[in-house]
């Protein structure tokens, strides 16, 4: 339901593969904290994810899976909308628009593209390139207030505020300037094998990501196997200790405890410890949210329902933007 006092919130996560503590904590558990105060759209931004390659088969089920795992994780589907971004076409539309006021020295700057365009040298496309113009008409075509991402895609909301302030400038206020949000803990959880490297989904060492479908075992060997130090101190120190902060991180993030509070609680303690306390911490934050996907993965109805009726939601709102940027920029109406 869209309540017209309540500020607009957007983000969205690429169904590139099983998503990772990483993509849970920085982003994905914020917005089940923002869904009451807000009003939310919440994007499997499968147009995103074909930058690189995927297979038509895997990418159908992980985007559906994408999708039960948000609701799964206490995203309400009835209030939120919760939709494919494939299923609104002016998401494409107004990328179009939008790469005509994104120069290219602005994209060729982009943190995402240098490392994308290196791990995949065998397929840097175009769109790879443009991500972030259609990252930007994701945001702008709901007249978003905020967004809610983890720390690697804050460079891409303030390309997205440059482009909008771009716009508006030449055609008045056409687009909300979106603000970033970035949560207090978990904004970038790193890989539990090279923690100078953020954990991502597509990581092909599985040992370097807890998935949110892991189960209790695997959790506790990929802790237990973590890169830490030989300091044998649980001390935050990104400096010096980077294995050991990314699990006192997590800790925080899962549990809400301060860093302060969780050194004094592991003082004196050996990192073994440590690493099955995480576990433990991470095991139960994960349980209820398997045990709601295996149940929603038995009700195909149900979920082919919220796609559809979210799907003509979503198209609704974007089309009153795009509408209006075609207007500004000067393409004919169709004669009545
Ligand atoms: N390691 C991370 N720590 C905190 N937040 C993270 N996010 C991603 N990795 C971390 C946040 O998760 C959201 C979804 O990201 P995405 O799917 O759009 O793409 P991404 O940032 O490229 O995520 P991955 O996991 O690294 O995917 P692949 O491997 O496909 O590139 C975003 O809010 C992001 O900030």
């Amino acid at each position: 339901m869209i309540n017209m006092n309540k500020k607009t919130i957007f983000s969205g996560m690429q169904p590139s593969g099983v998503i990772t503590l990483g993509n849970y904590l920085g982003a994905l558990k914020n917005w089940t904290t923002l869904q009451d105060e807000y009003n939310c759209l919440y994007c499997i931004v499968d147009m995103h994810a074909i930058t690189v390659r995927q297979d038509p088969a895997t990418l159908r089920k992980s985007s559906r899976n994408l999708l039960m795992q948000y609701i799964a994780s206490g995203l309400n589907p009835e209030e939120n909308i919760i939709y494919y971004q494939s299923h609104v076409p002016a998401h494409a539309e107004l990328a179009w628009i939008l790469n005509c006021y994104t120069y290219m020295g602005e994209l060729s700057r982009m943190t995402q593209f240098k490392e994308k365009s290196s791990k995949h040298n065998e397929n840097i496309n175009a769109g790879l390139f443009t991500y972030p113009a259609l990252m930007a008409a994701d945001i702008l075509l709901f007249q978003t207030d905020v967004v809610p991402v983890g720390i690697d895609q804050k460079q891409h909301l303030e390309i997205t505020r440059d482009i909008a302030i771009r716009f508006n400038s030449i055609y008045g206020d056409v687009f909300k300037v979106p603000e970033v949000y970035l949560g207090k803990a978990g904004a970038k959880i790193m890989s539990l094998q090279d923690p100078l490297r953020k954990m991502s989904k597509s990581d092909s060492d599985v040992n370097a990501t807890i998935s949110l479908m892991d189960d209790p075992d695997t959790i506790v060997r990929k802790f237990k196997r973590s890169v830490t130090d030989s300091f044998a101190k649980v001390t935050f120190d990104e400096q010096n200790q980077p294995g050991i902060s990314n699990l006192i991180n997590i800790y925080s993030a899962v549990t809400g405890d301060s860093i302060e509070t969780i050194e004094r609680e592991f003082e004196g303690k050996g990192y073994g410890d440590f690493k099955l306390k995480v576990a433990e911490v991470v095991i139960e934050e994960l349980r209820p949210i398997q045990q709601k996907f295996e149940e929603l993965s038995k009700d195909s109805a149900y979920i082919d329902n919220i796609i559809k009726e979210n799907a003509k939601r979503a198209n609704y709102l974007a089309m009153k933007t795009l509408r209006k940027v075609q207007k500004k920029v000067g393409f004919p109406p169709i004669p009545k």
